[in-house]
C-alpha cells in the first residue's frame, strides 16, 4: 500500500488544491518507497498564509510563559519519539542512525532552551533624560513567518526557526526540502499532540521554486527564515529586499581544519575524519578543507588515507554502518564531477573518488570517502562548495599561512585548530573569519544554546541558536511613560 501524506494548513491534514503530488525514496535503497507528499502551488501557501494570519491575533497575546509551555511539551513527546524519528529520517535521508538521533536530540535541546525563553524574552530598562519618566524597550512578534529548511538537518533546523518563531509570538509556515517530508509530517504530529493552537503552525510541502517562492512573495508573510545555498539564498535575499521583507539567511561554507604542527595529531586525524565524512560530508559545517603544517602533512595524510579507507558504507539503518550515500543521484553526480575538476587541476586523488560497483551498494546513491593532496588554495575544489565525503589537504610552511588560506574563500561559517600554543590558539579565534572557531575540535558540532551562523557569503548577518535568534523574530519596541504630568521635550528642556 502507498502512503499519501498531506499539508497541514489551519490545523486539518490536506492535500494540494490541485491534487499532485511527488515521490520521495530511500537514498540508500530507491526501490523503497516512502510516500507521496502534496506537490503544493501559489493556492496552498496562500490558505496556509491566511490561517495564519487568522490565528496571530490570538497566539501572540498568550504570555511568552505560556507559549514556552507549549513548546517544552513539545520537546517531551519528542524525547518520547525520538527512536522513531531518528529512524524515519535516515530511511528519508540516508544519515546513519547515530546522527540522526543527535538531529533529533538537538530538536529537543532547541524545545527546552527556547521554552525557558518563555520566561525571560528580555527587554531593556533604563534611566530616561527628563524627571519624572520611564523608559525601556520590549519585543513584539513580526508576524506571519516562512520557514525554509533544507534535508541534511530535517529535524534540527525546522526547530531552530520555528520554536524561537512561536515563543515569540508569530505564527509560521513551513516549506520543508522536497527530499525529507517525512520528517517535517512526524514533527508536525508532535506539534498537534503538544497542544498548539490551530493555524499557529502550517506545514506546506512541494517545490522550492513553487511553493518555496510563493512562500518568499506572499504580501502576508512579512519574515523569511532561509538555509541553504548561497545562489538560492542570494535571490530570496532579492526578492525579500523588493518588499522590505526581513530575511535571515544560513548558507554555504568551506570550512576548514588548520593543523599545526604541534597538534595531537592523534586527535586531529579523529576529528579531520568526522567533520569531512560525518553526514556523508553533507553539512554546511562539514570539514572540507585540511590545512596542515608541511612538517607534519605526510603523517597526518597517511592516518587520514588509512582510516578513510576503513569507513563502513552502506545503509544507514544497519548499526554498523559508519557513513551513508549522498541524498540524490545529484547530488552524486555533483561530487563526482568535483573529482574530476580536482584531478584536471592537477591535484592529486590518493583514495576514494569514486562509486562503488558491488550489489551491496548499487540501489543507493553511494559514494566512496575522497582524499586529495597537493590541492592549490586557489584550486576550484578548494574553494566551491562540494556537500559531499571529499577532502582536499593543502599543505602550508607556518601559522600565519595557514590562516591566510582559510580565510581565502567566499564563505566564513566554521572553522577549527589544532594546536597546543595557547597563543596561536587565541591568535586564530581573533583573525579567523567565520561565525564559529573550535579550538583542538572538529567543524562540526554545534550546541544549540551559542549563536549560530556565518560571515561573508555564508550568511546576511543574522545568527539562529542561541538568544540572537531572539532578534530574528522579534522587533523592538521603545516605550517612553512620562508621569511628570507636563509636555517634557527630549532634546530641548534638558539641553544646556
Ligand atoms: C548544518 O549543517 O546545516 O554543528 C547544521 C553542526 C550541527 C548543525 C549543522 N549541530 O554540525
Amino acid at each position: 500500500m502507498r502512503s499519501i501524506y498531506k499539508n497541514y494548513i489551519g490545523g486539518r491534514w490536506i492535500a494540494a488544491a490541485s491534487g499532485e503530488t511527488f515521490e520521495n525514496r530511500n537514498p540508500a535503497d530507491q526501490r523503497d518507497l516512502i510516500g507521496l507528499f502534496p506537490d503544493s502551488a501559489a493556492e496552498d501557501i496562500d490558505a496556509a498564509a491566511r490561517a495564519a494570519r487568522r490565528a496571530l491575533s490570538s497566539w501572540r497575546l498568550i504570555p511568552a510563559p505560556k507559549r514556552g509551555e507549549i513548546i517544552f511539551k513539545a520537546g517531551e513527546i519528542l524525547k518520547r519519539r525520538k527512536e522513531e524519528i531518528a529512524r524515519a529520517m535516515t530511511r528519508e535521508m540516508g544519515k546513519i542512525l547515530k546522527e540522526t538521533r543527535g538531529d533529533v536530540q538537538e530538536g529537543i535541546d532547541t524545545a527546552f532552551y527556547a521554552g525557558g525563553e518563555g520566561r525571560r524574552l528580555f527587554g531593556e530598562t533604563t534611566p530616561a533624560e527628563l524627571p519624572d519618566k520611564f523608559a525601556m524597550s520590549v519585543r513584539a512578534p513580526v508576524g506571519v513567518c516562512g520557514l525554509i529548511t533544507p534535508w541534511n538537518f530535517p529535524l534540527a533546523i525546522p526547530t531552530w526557526k520555528l520554536f524561537p518563531a512561536l515563543l515569540c509570538g508569530n505564527t509560521v509556515i513551513l516549506k520543508p526540502a522536497e527530499d525529507t517530508p517525512h520528517t517535517a509530517v512526524l514533527f508536525f504530529e508532535v506539534l498537534e499532540e503538544a497542544g498548539v493552537p490551530t493555524g499557529v503552525v502550517n506545514l506546506v510541502h512541494g517545490a522550492g521554486e513553487i511553493a518555496g517562492a510563493a512562500l518568499v512573495n506572499h504580501p502576508e508573510v512579512k519574515l523569511i527564515s532561509f538555509t541553504g545555498s548561497s545562489e538560492v539564498g542570494r535571490e530570496i535575499a532579492a526578492s525579500c529586499g523588493k518588499n522590505l521583507k526581513r530575511v535571515a539567511l544560513e548558507m554555504g561554507g568551506k570550512n576548514a581544519q588548520i593543523v599545526l604542527e604541534d597538534a595531537d595529531l592523534d586527535l586531529a586525524v579523529e576529528g579531520a575524519l568526522w567533520g569531512a565524512f560525518g553526514t556523508t560530508g553533507q553539512r554546511c559545517t562539514a570539514t572540507s578543507r585540511l590545512i596542515v603544517h608541511r612538517d607534519v602533512k605526510q603523517r597526518v595524510t597517511d592516518a587520514l588515507v588509512a582510516r578513510a579507507e576503513k569507513i563502513v558504507v552502506g545503509s544507514g539503518l544497519d548499526e554498523s554502518t559508519e557513513m551513508g550515500p549522498l541524498i540524490h543521484e545529484a547530488a552524486r553526480e555533483k561530487v563526482h564531477g568535483y573529482v574530476k575538476i580536482g584531478k584536471d587541476e592537477g591535484a592529486r586523488l590518493l583514495t576514494g573518488g569514486s562509486l562503488y560497483e558491488e550489489e551491496k551498494w548499487i540501489n543507493g546513491w553511494f559514494y566512496r570517502p575522497t582524499i586529495f593532496d597537493g590541492v592549490a588554495p586557489s584550486m576550484r575544489i578548494a574553494q566551491e562548495e562540494i556537500f559531499g565525503p571529499v577532502l582536499s589537504i593543502i599543505e602550508v610552511k607556518n601559522f600565519e599561512e595557514a590562516i591566510e588560506v582559510l580565510n581565502g574563500t567566499r564563505y566564513g561559517l566554521s572553522s577549527s585548530i589544532y594546536t597546543r600554543d595557547v597563543a596561536r590558539a587565541f591568535r586564530s579565534m581573533r583573525d579567523i573569519e567565520a561565525g564559529i572557531t573550535y579550538i583542538n575540535g572538529p567543524t562540526i558540532g554545534a550546541e544549540v544554546h551559542l549563536p549560530f551562523g556565518g560571515v561573508k557569503d555564508t550568511g546576511n548577518g543574522h545568527r539562529e541558536a542561541g538568544t540572537t535568534v531572539y532578534d530574528i523574530f522579534t522587533e523592538w519596541k521603545s516605550v517612553y511613560v512620562d508621569y511628570s504630568g507636563k509636555l517634557q521635550k527630549a532634546q530641548i528642556d534638558n539641553a544646556e
